[in-house]
């Protein structure tokens, strides 16, 4: 039987202590801004985007809801995030991902100022976090790292393996977890016999974007298994990447979806606005 990790709760922790840290920078006159983008009516973005706005009425946090057709041109995506740039009461801008087929997902990244880039998904930002000296680190690997600290599990040469290599996820992942001093190991869709290398992991994270891909005989006995999955199974029903059911027996630690990974994403994306607000003040 495994501890579930309760990623709501932890936020819920998480959210708390953000709170108190806004309304000490507000009493200093800041208050810190966030400018979320949403362009079209992908369902699901709209329940995240909506997550993300009440987080930041939770915790104190400026924002704004900027909402764009889904046939939007690049160029007037681009004017509106140049705008968002030059504004100082905005430290953070967030595009919601994906976008639609007629604009470039790395020209946008690209167009947003670093310092304002609280997904830490520019160049700048990228790269600064592979040289382990960075402002920001992207949400979801963060917070599942947080997820794993708050639970009490130590990371230092435990084997950790990765399944996944997205921009956002799988490669930012595996890099937090070296800089923790784990042995890491990336896999992904072509990895030749992935449930032996699965198998290995201390600490198995799942981003690989298909329902319940990991079966009981991928986990050793007693791993932490986090599941950075968001999928709809056979019936319509959330579901992550790992077979709960299958694997919950064996696993040590696991995380539920939902209640798990999402919700610790958002909480980060607070954090990371409050830095960029704190490095803002701090410039001037
Ligand atoms: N730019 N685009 C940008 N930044 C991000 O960090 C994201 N991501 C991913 C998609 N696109 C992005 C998110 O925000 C995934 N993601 C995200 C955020 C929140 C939740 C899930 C994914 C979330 O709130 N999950 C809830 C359940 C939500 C529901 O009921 O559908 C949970 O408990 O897991």
């Amino acid at each position: 039987m495994a501890a579930i990790i309760d990623g709501k709760a932890i936020s819920e922790q998480i959210r708390q202590e953000l709170a108190a840290e806004v309304a000490a920078m507000k009493q200093k006159g800041v208050t810190p801004g966030l400018a979320v983008v949403l362009v079209g009516e992908d369902p699901a973005s709209q329940v995240y985007v909506r997550n993300k706005l009440r987080a930041c009425q939770q915790i104190g946090i400026y924002w704004e809801d900027h909402r764009l057709p889904a046939e939007t041109t690049e160029e007037a995506l681009l004017d509106l995030i140049r705008e968002l740039n030059r504004r100082e009461e905005i430290h953070g801008i967030l595009v919601q991902l994906p976008l639609p087929g007629q604009i470039r997902e790395q020209a946008v990244i690209e167009a947003i100022a670093p310092e304002k880039d609280v997904d830490a998904f520019h160049a700048q930002n990228v790269g600064q976090i592979v040289q382990g000296q960075y402002r920001f680190l992207p949400c979801t690997p963060a917070g599942v790292l947080e997820l794993i600290r708050r639970s009490g599990i130590s990371v230092e040469g435990k084997d950790c393996v990765v399944v996944g290599r997205s921009n956002i996820v799988g490669k930012p992942m595996a890099m937090l977890m070296l800089h923790e001093n784990a042995t890491v190991t990336i896999c992904h869709s072509r990895t030749r016999e992935l449930p032996a290398v699965t198998r290995r992991a201390d600490i198995l994270i799942v981003a690989i974007g298909r329902a319940k891909f990991i079966t009981g005989d991928m986990v050793k006995e007693g791993a932490v298994v986090i599941d950075v999955g968001m999928n709809r199974d056979e019936n319509g029903k959330l579901c992550g990447d790992v077979d709960f059911a299958a694997v919950e027996p064996k696993a040590g630690h696991i995380t539920p979806v939902p209640g798990g990974v999402g919700p610790m994403t958002i909480t980060m994306l607070m954090k990371n606005t409050v830095t960029a607000a704190r490095l803002a003040g701090r410039k001037k």
